[in-house]
């Protein structure tokens, strides 16, 4: 047991008081809790072992229960891909996981419990085999020949090479050959991901077209994919009035639509987006969360932390952190933490007492496996103790039986990582000061003691994570309540914190 000398809570100064200088910034909606979905992997309705959306509204009420009060579903458009993120018609639902009734259904019943559904946009690019590329294709005099972004080989090679080209590359197998054409489309990602031009006024006019469909079919956001690449990044500009752009005419239709786009870079870069993309996913605290549990040291998570919401607030835009602790193109969190369930539940008690939205990645509250390739990240989820239960569109490899314990396991045991996932949504739903508050972070004297305070008015909440394998002891000279454990302390009673574990106080009248 570690012990913290006698009287030292109160011995405490602020540390870092960063927070309180510059005014709050809050963009959106606020208090969400948001949880991905990768349907495909989910539930499965029909018996074909693919997971579709009448299985997703079978467990809506699960997710409700969870306490996540929005979810992000993955790409539902059909695609030639297994994970969708090449559409070839935005109209419409792949057949794999149900109809357009179906998801009229899942809005309606999503609706019907207050929940809001955001969904995966992906317009950086689309299949090769969307209708407008297969046109553009065909010949340089097609109507949809500008949909995309052509240049003569020789040019592209020339502009390369003189670094003058808008649409230059140094990599120039991102310049494809299309057989039959004498000329090369751009595609960032690869060959069978043509980018749509952004350039020519109809190729904006149909994303504005698309995103009316759907906000007119009632959902709440879009989650845009990939879009720091609208411009190739000499462009960088030009993206960033994109998003302006595309906002502007989003908020047009519906007024409080929700945001969020996909860009991996600083913060600093992030920060200048934010008036077209008012919500970015924050990977570099995803990367501080683990390491500081790795390396039992609270300064790798604040001095980052304090870094990167510096430069947010550095642009005086509102903004709306999303954080989150792995998804659908990182390993899992429990994997990143070497499998062990203490870490990856004391992980969560991080992610859910931080400010901003969180995003749980499916499966992440039964501690599923898995890294990379990314196949591996997107495994069947553990609803019962018979696999059979499963989706079986692909062998799991990492999240496999007894290695995760399936929900029904979990739910009958108290002390399972899904009881401390709802325990904890359940604290953060309950204390909105958790996602709205200033934390100001606290020096214990213990790098192993990650702690802060959120001032309410006459109050002080304390978020306490001990990321050390000891249990430490806190003396607290005061009445205090444990709000995470449901009880009281009294005078010169100590607090003790279990190792890999945390604690909620509120102290004062
Ligand atoms: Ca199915």
């Amino acid at each position: 047991m570690y012990n913290i000398h006698d009287g030292f809570i109160f011995a405490l100064l602020p540390l870092i008081s960063l927070f309180s200088i510059i005014p709050s910034l809050k963009a959106q909606a606020a208090n969400d809790i948001v949880y991905e979905v990768y349907i495909q992997s989910f539930c499965d309705s029909n018996g074909d072992g693919i997971g579709d959306l009448p299985g997703l509204i079978s467990k809506l009420d699960y997710i409700q229960d969870l306490g996540a009060n929005t979810i992000w579903m993955m790409p539902l458009h059909p695609s030639p891909s297994y994970h969708k993120y090449d559409v070839i018609d935005y109209y419409s639902i792949d057949p794999t996981f149900g109809t357009m009734a179906d998801m009229d259904l899942l809005i309606a019943e999503a609706t019907k419990r207050k929940m809001k559904i955001i969904l995966d946009l992906v317009i950086n690019h689309t299949s090769s085999e969307h209708p407008w590329f297969i046109a553009s294709r065909s010949s340089p005099d097609s109507p949809y020949r500008d949909y995309y972004v052509w240049k003569d080989f020789d040019s592209v090679k020339d502009e390369i090479h003189k670094k003058t080209t808008t649409f230059d590359s140094d990599n120039l197998t991102q310049w494809h050959k299309w057989e039959g054409q004498e000329d090369r489309y751009y595609g960032f990602f690869w060959k069978g991901m043509p980018d749509l031009n952004f350039d020519h006024a109809p190729v904006r006019e149909e994303i504005y077209k698309i995103g009316k469909f759907w906000i007119d079919k009632g959902i709440d956001g879009f989650r845009l994919d990939a879009a720091k690449h609208i411009y190739p990044d000499d462009r960088f500009d030009d993206t960033r009035s994109f998003w302006e752009e595309f906002t502007k005419e989003m908020r047009a239709i519906k007024p409080d639509i929700q945001i969020i786009g996909e860009v991996w870079s600083d913060s600093m870069t992030l920060s200048t987006l934010f008036k077209g993309l008012p919500s970015l996913f924050n990977f570099e605290l995803t990367k501080s969360i683990p390491e500081c549990i790795h390396a039992a040291d609270a300064g790798r998570l604040i001095e980052p932390y304090l870094n990167i919401i510096k430069a947010y607030k550095s642009a005086g835009v509102p903004f709306e952190d999303a954080i989150l602790l792995s998804n659908h193109d990182m390993n899992r969190i429990r994997s990143t933490l070497g499998g062990d369930l203490q870490k990856a539940k004391l992980a969560a008690a991080i992610l859910l007492t931080l400010p901003g939205t969180p995003y749980i990645y499916y499966g992440e509250e039964i501690g599923m496996l898995g890294i990379k390739p990314d196949i591996h990240l997107r495994e069947p989820f553990l609803w019962e103790e018979d696999p059979l239960k499963d989706t079986r569109w692909q062998k799991s490899t990492y999240s496999v039986r007894p290695d995760v314990e399936s929900l029904e396991i979990q739910m009958s045991d108290p002390n399972s990582i899904y009881h401390h996932y709802k325990k904890w949504i359940s604290l953060r739903n309950n204390h909105p000061e958790l996602s709205n508050g200033t934390p100001v972070f606290q020096n214990l004297q213990n790098n192993s003691i990650l702690a802060w305070i959120i001032q309410e008015k006459k109050k002080t909440l304390w978020v306490i994570h001990n990321l050390s394998g000891v249990e430490i002891s806190l003396p607290f000279k005061d009445k205090a309540d444990i709000v995470s454990e449901g009880k009281q302390v009294h005078v010169d009673d100590d607090i003790v914190i279990a190792a890999f574990s945390s604690v909620l106080i509120r102290m004062g009248n």
